[in-house]
């Protein structure tokens, strides 16, 4: 399955007079500066490129995101989320998570659920060449991020007795690369007939002075992925949404690429998306309670909009300083529900959204580096502070969409370690370390003793194989009589 590489007009191929002139109506003829410089085979790319990029569009976008920095002004009278507790017999909302976890078996014992992963970011923080989700993982292992996702899907199969699809978004950027990887590791033993690939769109980038869309070569405009939230269009138009119906999948288990220790398919989470009296079945979501008012998570509240109360994402950058550092009589935040970005979507819910025609999410903008040809010089230029502004959808902009979204509270170290950053938090070295912290837990609650430093940590490195557990009890017969010494680097 592959998408189009640009959602934009369709038809025949238009030549060099006409894309000129269609360039020229919206100020962005510089597009084809280089053009009677360019072999047959360039010149083709680049029209064909022109071509499908929505050209009409550019002007307002251009005007309201690039020239005049469209704000996300907070909506409305920003409330708390009322989420469901981590502890289910918690007194602020108790909730029957044996009853919930039943139903999300269930769903998935009936091959009503899939994988969902959105794979197409550039990864640039992290600065590693590929895709990121083959960055090793695994301090013991060398295990690749998606080596972790493969083996928990692989785990959920033998476990429920179904094939679980996995619905893979890459980019143009690293679609080859991606799918190439799979094969060579084998899809780390999933039947490849279930496992599906499809690219998201890809949008101009801008020059942040002049909005004038850049040229990243002669011959090719200067693109980037049109951010998570281009999933929706793409599901759909990848022919996606079609081959879930097809499988009679009704809901997506949706998560990043960046975090190992993500609960690939978590059965509680989907029981509660499915069957909880405030759920509507469309989106729902897992929040962790902020470190500090500054975390560079999305913070889940409830919202006015539209008339309605409804559940919503602030992106850290456009929430208000002030109530971020707001706090209760306990002197936690009042604003604590972080994203994790891990979320459960209705497949009906996509259709609905995909399929219609007014649906659109908002862009947000980013002003980035974008390595660009000076149009008067005609060289490369590697850019040394902002040059550029891109701009991008975001997913959770569908929650306030939706008739009900739930919001589940889960534990930072059971999962969420997210590696984004080369060094510091969330590192390769926070990761490895929450590993720990995590397989430390699970071990002593069943009754292993782990040997510790002077300062309290864990004296070892370990990790769980994902293919063994997903939680504490799962590794439990397998631990009996185990024992850690100083020192040891373990996979258990
Ligand atoms: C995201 C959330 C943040 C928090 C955090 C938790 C956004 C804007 N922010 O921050 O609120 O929940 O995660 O870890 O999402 N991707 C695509 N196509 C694109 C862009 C991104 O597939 O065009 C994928 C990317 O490959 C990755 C994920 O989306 O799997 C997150 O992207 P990011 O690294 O831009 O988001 P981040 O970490 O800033």
């Amino acid at each position: 399955m592959v998408a189009p590489f640009w959602t934009g007009r369709r038809g025949g191929m238009a030549g060099f007079q006409e894309t000129h002139d269609r360039l020229k109506r919206v100020g962005q003829e510089h597009l084809l500066k280089f053009f009677p410089t360019l072999d047959e085979k360039q010149k083709t790319a680049l029209l064909a490129q022109i071509e499908a990029l929505d050209v009409e569009a550019l002007p307002a976008m251009v005007e309201r995101y690039v020239r005049n920095r469209a704000k996300h002004s907070p909506p409305s009278g920003l409330e708390p989320v009322d989420a469901y507790p981590h502890d289910a017999k918690s007194s602020k909302k108790p909730w029957d998570k044996a009853k919930y976890k039943s139903v999300g078996e269930d769903l998935l014992r009936a091959g009503k659920v899939a994988a969902f992963m959105v794979a197409g970011g550039q990864g640039s923080r992290l600065g590693y060449d590929g895709p990121k989700g083959c960055f090793r993982a695994g301090e013991v292992s060398r295990r690749s991020l998606f080596e972790f996702f493969g083996l928990g899907i692989r785990r959920a199969q033998q476990q429920y007795g179904k094939p679980v699809p996995w619905y893979i978004m890459t980019s143009p950027q690293n679609h080859a690369s991606t799918q190439a990887y799979f094969s060579e590791h084998r899809s780390f033993g999933l039947d490849p007939a279930n496992i599906l690939f499809f690219q998201q769109g890809m949008l101009p980038s801008f020059d942040l002075a002049t909005g004038k869309v850049l040229l990243a070569r002669h011959d090719e405009v200067a693109t980037n992925p049109d951010g998570h939230g281009g999933s929706i269009a793409a599901l759909e138009k990848s022919g996606a949404i079609a081959d879930m119906k097809r499988r009679g999948v009704e809901h997506l288990s949706y998560f990043q690429v960046d975090n190992p220790l993500v609960r690939t398919l978590d059965p509680v989470f989907l029981g509660l998306h499915a069957s909880a009296p405030d759920s509507s079945g469309e989106m729902s979501s897992k929040m962790i309670p902020k470190f500090n008012p500054d975390e560079k998570v999305g913070v889940f509240a409830s919202v006015m909009k539209n008339g309605r109360r409804v559940v919503d994402v602030i992106e850290y950058s456009d929430f208000p300083a002030a109530l971020a550092k707001d706090t209760l009589p306990d002197g936690s935040l009042r604003f604590n529900a972080g994203s994790i970005a891990v979320h459960v979507l209705g497949v009906s819910f996509l259709e609905k959204l995909a399929s219609d025609k007014n649906f659109e999410l908002p862009f947000h903008r980013a002003e980035k580096k974008v390595p660009f040809v000076d149009l008067e010089t005609g060289e490369h230029v590697a850019p040394t502070s902002n040059n550029g502004v891109k701009l991008e959808k975001f997913i959770f902009d569908a929650i306030p969409l939706c008739r009900g979204s739930i919001v589940l509270e889960t534990d930072r170290i059971e999962e969420f370690a997210p590696i984004k950053n080369a060094t510091g938090v969330d590192s390769a070295e926070s990761c490895a370390q929450i590993q720990t912290l995590r397989a430390t837990r699970w071990l002593e609650a069943d009754g292993v003793k782990v040997p510790r430093k002077a300062d309290g940590t864990p004296d070892c490195v370990l990790e769980i194989d994902p293919l063994h557990g997903a939680e504490s009890s799962d590794i439990r017969e397998r631990v009996q009589g185990l024992v850690i010494h100083a020192g040891d680097r373990r996979v258990i």
